[in-house]
């Protein structure tokens, strides 16, 4: 899973690269590098770090998305030969980083005006790509039956795209998007809006654009998620005790780069299953409604090959049990068959046969 971090010079996309990434790329009061920088962000997984205790494996391995920090794309800038774009077309979500605190240059937050802005360069370049693709069709010699569906296809995904709308917003059955998925349409990508606010807002709760930005996000069916780039920053780089005390005195309960990836997760239908034993604890990234079989695959290719059975507990009744052998006593372990639909937190053993 690729996630590309956009949104206005100065927003603080590098500021939340750096925390969700646990790197210090350096950031900008006068905007970053003309560059993307990828990087992977591990998930965060209170149940990762339970599993340790128990096992104390010589490895944890917390499940990654990648990220990518996208250089900011000025006002108007999607129209060109942008470089943006490209590497924004190949990412499987977006997050827009919306600027919430005062600029270091003294200007206001506008959020809201900023969210309508990029909103609009991604439904332009949306645009841009329908119209190419529709005179490519008419100017051919010859228009085929599958052309002509997608001709009308077009029309329809115009038509959304002048009225403002988001491509995600119609209601494309599978054929429609086979035909279409080689665009990499911006506006049919899942979005978070991430505001990046100032310590204070971020206590209050009271951000500017509040009412407008929630409304607009309702509507679209976009996750807002609330941040304090800058205190986050300070709050991991912490160690582990002093981050405790200072996060209690905040009164906050899980970092921010922690509500996002949960975001991220809920946002994208992504799930997580685990692995637990001496030698590795991990988490594994599958998309909900895998089946065990294409699970397994997720490991190694072997294991899905000659898939036997999966046995299978659920963190929770592991937790409750204490361990995996009253766990098995209580009849908590099951054993789940190729076409066993996984479910966010089983803890798997494969069985197979190679
Ligand atoms: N007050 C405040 N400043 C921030 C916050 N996040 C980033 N900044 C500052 O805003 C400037 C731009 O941040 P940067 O991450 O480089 O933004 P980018 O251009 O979008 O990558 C830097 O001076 C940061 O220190 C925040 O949450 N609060
Ligand atoms: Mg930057």
């Amino acid at each position: 899973m690729d996630i590309g971090l956009i949104g206005l010079p100065l927003s603080g996309k590098t500021t939340i690269f750096n925390l969700l990434t646990h790197s210090h790329a350096e950031t900008s009061a006068f905007g970053g590098k003309a560059e993307s920088r990828r990087g992977l962000a591990p998930v965060p997984d209170p149940r990762l770090d339970w599993l340790s205790q128990l096992y104390h494996p010589r490895k944890v391995t917390p499940a990654q998305l990648q990220v990518v920090d996208v250089p900011g794309l000025a006002r108007g800038e999607s129209q060109g030969p942008n470089r943006f774009l490209n590497d924004v077309r190949l990412v499987d979500a977006l997050i827009h980083v919306v600027r919430g605190f005062a600029s270091e240059l003294g200007e206001a937050p506008k959020p809201f005006q900023d969210i309508e802005d990029m909103e609009l360069e991604l439904g332009l370049s949306d645009l841009d790509l329908v119209e190419k693709r529709r005179q490519r069709i008419q100017s051919g010699k010859k228009v085929t039956p599958e052309q002509r569906h997608e001709m009308e296809l077009l029309d329809r995904l115009h038509e959304a795209l002048e009225a403002g709308e988001r491509l995600d917003s119609l209601d494309l059955n599978d054929e429609d998007r086979r035909l279409i998925s080689g665009y990499q349409f911006l506006t049919l990508k899942p979005m978070i809006w991430l505001l990046n606010l100032d310590d204070e807002t971020f206590k209050s709760g009271q951000y500017p654009d509040r009412d407008q930005i929630e409304e607009a996000a309702h509507a679209k069916h976009i996750p807002v998620v609330l941040m304090a780039g800058a205190m986050e920053q300070e709050i991991q780089d912490l160690d582990a005790e002093d981050r405790e005390e200072f996060m209690r005195d905040l009164g906050i309960e899980e970092t921010g780069t922690a509500r996002l990836s949960r975001a991220t997760y809920d946002h994208l239908g992504l799930i997580s299953f685990l692995t637990a034993g001496e030698d590795e604890v991990r988490a594994w990234t599958i998309t909900r409604g895998t089946l065990a079989k294409e699970a397994a695959g997720k490991i190694h290719s072997d294991i899905e090959r000659g898939f036997i059975r999966a046995e299978v507990v659920a963190f929770e009744a592991l937790k409750a049990a204490g361990n995996i052998a009253r766990a098995r006593e209580q009849g908590a372990v099951r054993l789940e068959g190729k076409d066993y639909a996984m479910q966010d937190g089983d803890i798997v053993n494969f069985r197979f046969n190679v």
